[in-house]
């Protein structure tokens, strides 16, 4: 078990991922944070990482702080998404192990499993096969997140525990209609196809892909969980161990929003991998599970979405690119 009382940095609490996890370890007694927004750290330059690390030594680290996407942008802007996590993720992890950290969770992501992986994927999956071209360079990226924290913990005794979260939708999510993925995407669109009354919503691809989708504040759960459970270098998936046709992802939105009109799909647009589905057995044996369902945090995430005054109108006074988890 982690000690309440130690000094916890979440890197990327602006975003997404690291703001539920805020949350979540505030619930769990942690009070001792030290929270740095990108504009006054900017963890792709080492200099500022090192003198971070060495000036607040914190004890516990969550890697939340990446260029995350939907497809569009994995595919528009590789460049960006590899750098940008290489970056981040070698410098966290290098001062985290020179300045000491306990404990460091890295997130990785469902998309460093190959292609064509045996559903449901299971962690052993892990470089068996091509990755998924639209991904590519963000899985690569991931895949050395991952491979780095193995090495550091053989040479260095360090303790860096991996987990492999996948699809995620929830409160502070990216809802640019372009650079998203696609359950705010989608939200936004029914959203605004009522608004303007339209009586049609065009979506990208064929609807058939099959996703997994988990509501970030049970992955933040997990994550404290295995915070407190898991001290080895073997990644650990997370996920429902559920999946839905991307198609029927729309269906379960413009029920949620009430919009009744005709949805079209736009077969220009990729696909990506046909199939994504997390084995989450190892997960479930340690001891844990997820308990809201998709139905459930779809209309959570809406309410929260219309909480936002923009939003509510159909304006976005900031869309911003690919880069949700607040780096
Ligand atoms: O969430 P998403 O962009 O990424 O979902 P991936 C893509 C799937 O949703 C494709 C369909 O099958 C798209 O054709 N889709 C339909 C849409 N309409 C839309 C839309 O308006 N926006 C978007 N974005 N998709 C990502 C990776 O893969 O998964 C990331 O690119 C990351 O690297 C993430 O791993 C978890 O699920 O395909």
């Amino acid at each position: 078990m982690l000690d309440r009382h130690r000094l916890v940095y979440v890197a990327g609490h602006e975003g997404m991922v690291g703001s539920a996890l805020v949350r979540k370890l505030r619930q769990k007694g942690f009070n001792n944070f030290i929270l740095r927004k990108r504009a006054e750290l900017d963890l792709t330059d080492s200099v500022q990482t090192r003198d971070f690390f060495r000036e607040h030594s914190p004890d516990y680290v969550y890697l939340a702080a990446a260029q995350v996407g939907g497809i569009y942008a994995n595919n528009t802007y590789p460049a960006d998404f590899i750098w940008n996590n290489l970056s981040i993720q070698s410098n966290v992890l290098k001062y985290a192990m020179e300045f000491k950290v306990r404990k460091l969770l890295f997130l990785g992501s469902s998309c460093i499993y190959p292609r064509m992986a045996p559903q449901p994927i299971k962690e052993e999956y892990l470089l068996t096969g091509l990755l998924e071209p639209t991904n590519e360079p963000y899985a690569i990226a991931k895949i050395a997140g991952i491979i780095s924290c193995q090495s550091f913990n053989r040479q260095y005794g360090t303790n860096f525990i991996s987990v492999m979260p996948t699809n995620l939708y929830g409160p502070n999510d990216n809802y640019d209609q372009l650079n998203a993925h696609v359950l705010p995407s989608l939200l936004r669109r029914f959203h605004e196809a009522q608004l303007q009354k339209q009586d049609k919503v065009v979506n990208w691809g064929s609807g058939s892909p099959r996703r997994e989708f988990l509501h970030v504040d049970d992955l933040a759960d997990a994550c404290c969980f295995l915070m407190d459970h898991y001290d080895q270098s073997g990644i650990v998936n997370i996920g429902s161990g559920q999946d839905i046709t991307i198609g029927e992802l729309a269906e379960l939105i413009a029920d949620v929003v009430g919009f009744r009109g005709i949805i079209e799909w736009d077969r220009t647009k990729p696909d990506g991998t046909p199939r994504k589905l997390l084995d989450v057995s190892k997960l479930t044996a340690l001891g844990w599970s997820y308990s809201i369902s998709l139905e459930d945090g779809i209309r959570m995430t809406y309410e929260d979405f219309l909480r936002q005054p923009a939003r509510a109108r159909g304006m976005f006074a900031h869309d911003r690119s690919g880069d949700n988890q607040g780096a």
